[in-house]
C-alpha cells in the first residue's frame, strides 16, 4: 500500500481531517499506539500536523506516521486536566490583534505575545486595529510605537478590518501559510477571519464557546483554506498562549534589545532588577532602553517567577 502525505486540517477526537497533496481530503483514524507516546500533551495530531496515510478498503486513510514539528501553540490545561494542548503546529504566523480603541491595547499584552512566540518559534505580526477610530493624539503614541517596534525587528502593521488596502496587505503577508489570529476579545479577529476568507462566515468565537459550555468535549482548531492558498486557524476562544519554559533570567534573551547586553552584567543569571553592575539596567538609565518595554518586562518576568 502506497502512503501518501497530507496536512492535518480538523481534528474532532477520533477522526482527523487530512488534505493530501491533491484530491478530496480523506477521513484518517489513529492506531492506538500512537496515543501511547503522547506524555504531556492531551491530543497526538493537531491541526496543521503533517502525516503520512494508506488508503483502507473501506476508503478511509489510516494514519502510519506523523511528522516533525516545526512549532506548537499550546494551551496550558485548564480546570485540573492534565498536560497541555496543542492548538495547532506548525504555524507560519501568528498575529496578534489588538485595537486603537475599543477595547484600546496595551504593550503589556503586545510583549508577552512577543515572548511567547518567540519561545515557541512562532513567527509573530503584531497587527493594531480599527486605526479608523483613531484621534489625533491616537496617531501620534501609534507613530511612536510603530518606530520603537519596528526599530526591534518586529512585524508590525496597523490598519482596519473595514479596509481593503489593510486587507491585501494581510493577505499577502500570510501568503500560502498557516496564520493564527489571537488577541483579546472585542479587537476585530472574527471580522478579518471573515474579511479575509470570505464565504467562510464563522461564526464569533464567543458563540463558538457558549456552545461547548458545559462540554467534556476539548474545542480544537480548524484550519479554513484561504483564497491565497493559505490556511487560517480557527481556534475559539484564544487570547495568548502560555509562557512555558521561560525561566528568571533567561526571560531577556526574548527582549531583542536586552539579549546582547546580558554578557555585560555582572552576574550570568542576572535578572536585571536589582543587581549591582547590570548592563540592562544601565541601558535603560541612559534611554537605550524604552522605559515601557523595561516596565513589561518586569511585569513578565514577576509571572515566570
Ligand atoms: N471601527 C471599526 N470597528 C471594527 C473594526 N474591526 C472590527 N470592528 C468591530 O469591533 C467589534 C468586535 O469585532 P469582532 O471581530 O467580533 O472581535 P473579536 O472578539 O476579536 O472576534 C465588532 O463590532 C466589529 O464590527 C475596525 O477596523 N474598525
Ligand atoms: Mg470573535
Ligand atoms: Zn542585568
Amino acid at each position: 500500500m502506497s502512503e501518501i502525505a497530507g496536512r492535518v486540517l480538523k481534528s474532532t477526537g477520533s477522526w482527523y481531517t487530512v488534505q493530501p497533496g491533491s484530491g478530496p481530503v480523506v477521513m484518517c483514524r489513529l492506531p492506538g499506539r500512537f496515543r501511547m507516546d503522547v506524555k504531556e500533551e492531551t491530543n497526538p495530531i493537531a491541526v496543521g500536523d503533517r502525516v503520512d496515510f494508506v488508503v483502507q478498503e473501506d476508503g478511509s486513510g489510516q494514519i502510519v506516521t506523523i511528522g516533525e514539528r516545526r512549532n506548537t501553540v499550546v494551551r496550558q490545561a485548564t480546570h485540573g486536566r492534565r498536560g497541555s494542548q496543542v492548538l495547532a503546529a506548525n504555524v507560519d504566523l501568528a498575529v496578534c490583534v489588538v485595537s486603537v480603541a475599543k477595547p484600546v491595547y496595551k504593550t503589556g499584552f503586545v510583549d508577552r505575545f512577543l515572548v511567547t512566540c518567540d519561545a515557541n518559534q512562532v513567527p509573530p505580526l503584531i497587527f493594531v486595529n480599527k486605526y479608523d477610530l483613531a484621534r489625533p493624539e491616537d496617531r501620534e503614541r501609534l507613530e511612536e510605537l510603530t518606530e520603537l517596534y519596528a526599530g526591534l525587528g518586529y512585524d508590525w502593521m496597523v490598519g482596519s478590518a473595514l479596509d481593503p488596502t489593510t486587507l491585501a496587505a494581510l493577505n499577502q503577508r500570510i501568503g500560502d501559510g498557516i496564520v493564527m489570529f489571537m488577541g483579546p476579545s472585542g479587537t476585530g479577529k472574527s471580522s478579518l477571519l471573515n474579511a479575509l476568507a470570505p464565504g467562510l462566515r464563522r461564526e464569533t468565537a464567543e458563540v463558538s464557546r457558549f456552545s461547548n459550555k458545559g462540554m467534556h468535549t476539548t474545542t480544537y482548531a480548524e484550519l479554513l483554506p484561504l483564497p491565497n492558498g493559505g490556511y487560517v486557524a480557527d481556534t475559539p476562544g484564544i487570547r495568548e498562549f502560555g509562557l512555558v519554559d521561560i525561566d528568571a533570567p533567561g526571560l531577556s534573551n526574548f527582549f531583542p534589545e536586552m539579549r546582547h547586553l546580558r554578557e555585560k552584567c555582572r552576574y550570568y543569571n542576572c535578572t536585571h532588577v536589582h543587581e549591582p553592575d547590570c548592563a540592562v539596567m544601565a541601558a535603560y538609565e541612559a534611554g537605550e532602553v524604552h522605559p515601557e518595554r523595561y516596565m513589561n518586562y518586569l511585569q513578565i518576568l514577576e509571572s515566570v517567577r
